[in-house]
């Protein structure tokens, strides 16, 4: 507990963590298990290449998902890659700012030119009322993103996209275990893509999946993921190694078996988060709905400097230097990053609640690495901060001034 401004890490005070609290911890699962599963994979000699793990993997996340075809992949990003193949994106895609960089850089990999569109603040999701002025003769697709696993507004998005008969792919990274209108995320749009890196809620090292109800786009998936093989010696169509290994399935089979357990973990810290945050001006926890399936993967702050007295980065810096490593996810948003601030110089002009909420979203650390007594510290350095915001922002401008370069 923080008494004094002496007692914050920024001013010099012992940081409150030895030990780093990480945003983005992976959680390891039922080591036994896992191990079980390398010794077993090991004895068999069969390391990746369509093996027992993955067949398996992809089994059990299309039930999971209540899903026809799962093609699992090395990582998401490869998987929206052989999605944009196949299902034939060209020309232009809408597509949010406000997510991970891999979303956009996946279309220009494939030459498609992306079209940035505004979000809705309240949802941190790709505006349904932004989406039709954006539309040309050249757009061929809308790549929606499901940001901290909340869904996009599907029902909306699937009437738009059969309106103007565009393809819809959902970038569903964030998004295992989630659902919409009381269905699994994992089966709108033609196809949506999961994430299962080491710090996705669903954990296989790296790793990633397309997932879709049509045959069709599973056929053209499980072809490019392999060079385009159709047989030991012929090749269809440019493909791409896009497999995942035996290694990684048995991490993804090992985070499916404890699933509930991750999900029951998440959603403790983050009402704790929520009720230890909740007398604190100028902070928010995002909420999540109750009346669909979460993963309470991820605890986003938004800061309001106006009422916090303390901006989003401040209250990172003095975070940090307390140990708590909490990230600026999104920020900045991809249209500030190269080639698109280059390419699109102005797109910050039509993208007003994506520039806003870049600048006030703080991720805070969560998961099986982080218990309740974390979370109460983390939200008492908080509240200490915001309840002395004036002092210590005078102070740390001096700071700022010191270590400048
Ligand atoms: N679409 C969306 C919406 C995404 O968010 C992502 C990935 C993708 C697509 C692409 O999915 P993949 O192709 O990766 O499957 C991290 C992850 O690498 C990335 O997967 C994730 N989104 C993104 C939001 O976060 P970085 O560059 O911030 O990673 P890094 O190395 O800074 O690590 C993040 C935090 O996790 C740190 O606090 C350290 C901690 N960490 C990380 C790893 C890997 C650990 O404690 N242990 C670990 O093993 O991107």
């Amino acid at each position: 507990m923080k008494h004094s401004l002496h007692d914050l890490a920024i001013f010099g005070g012992a940081p409150a963590f030895a030990n780093p609290l990480h945003v983005g911890r992976p959680n390891v699962g039922d080591r036994a298990a896992l191990r079980a599963r390398l010794d077993r994979m090991l004895d068999d000699r069969w390391l990746t290449n369509g093996g027992p793990f993955v067949t398996e993997f992809e089994q059990r996340v299309a039930a999971v998902l209540g899903v026809r075809h799962c093609v699992a992949t090395c990582n998401a990003t490869v998987a929206l890659d052989i999605a944009i193949a196949a299902l034939g994106l060209s020309g232009e895609v809408i597509v949010p700012s406000f997510t991970f960089i891999a979303t956009v850089h996946a279309l220009q990999w494939r030459g498609i030119t992306p079209v940035f569109c505004d979000i809705n603040p309240q949802t941190h999701n790709i505006d349904i009322d932004h989406i039709e002025p954006l539309i040309t003769s050249r757009t061929s697709g809308i790549l929606g993103v499901h940001v901290w696993g909340r869904a996009c507004n599907v029902l909306a998005l699937a009437d738009i996209a059969r309106r103007h008969r565009l393809r819809l792919l959902y970038d569903a990274a964030h998004a295992f275990g989630c659902s919409a209108e009381a269905r699994m995320i994992g089966s709108f749009g033609d196809a949506e893509v999961f994430s299962f890196h080491a710090t996705k809620f669903l954990n296989a090292f790296e790793g990633g999946a397309l997932v879709t109800n049509d045959d069709g786009i599973a056929e053209q998936a499980r072809l490019t993921r392999n060079f385009g093989f159709v047989g030991e010696d012929e090749v269809s169509c440019v493909g791409i190694n896009g497999k995942m290994s035996e290694a990684s399935a048995a991490m993804g089979l090992t985070s499916l078996d404890c699933m509930r357990g991750l999900i029951a973990v998440n959603r403790r810290n983050h009402e704790c988060y929520v009720a230890g945050l909740a007398d604190v001006p100028g902070v928010r926890v995002a909420k999540y709905d109750d009346q669909e399936e979460n993963n309470f993967q991820y605890v986003v702050l938004e800061v309001d400097d106006s009422a916090s007295g303390l901006s989003r980065d401040r209250l990172q810096q003095i975070l940090r230097a307390e140990n708590i490593l909490a990230r600026r996810y999104f920020h900045p948003g991809c249209h500030r990053m190269e080639p698109y601030r280059t390419l699109y110089p102005n797109a910050q002009h039509s993208l007003p609640h994506t520039e806003t909420l870049c600048a006030r979203v703080l991720l805070l650390p969560t998961g099986t690495t982080v218990d309740r007594s974390d979370v109460q510290k983390v939200c008492d350095i908080l509240r200490f901060a915001v309840a002395n915001s004036r002092p210590i922002e005078v102070k740390a401008r001096t700071l700022d001034h010191l270590t400048a370069p």
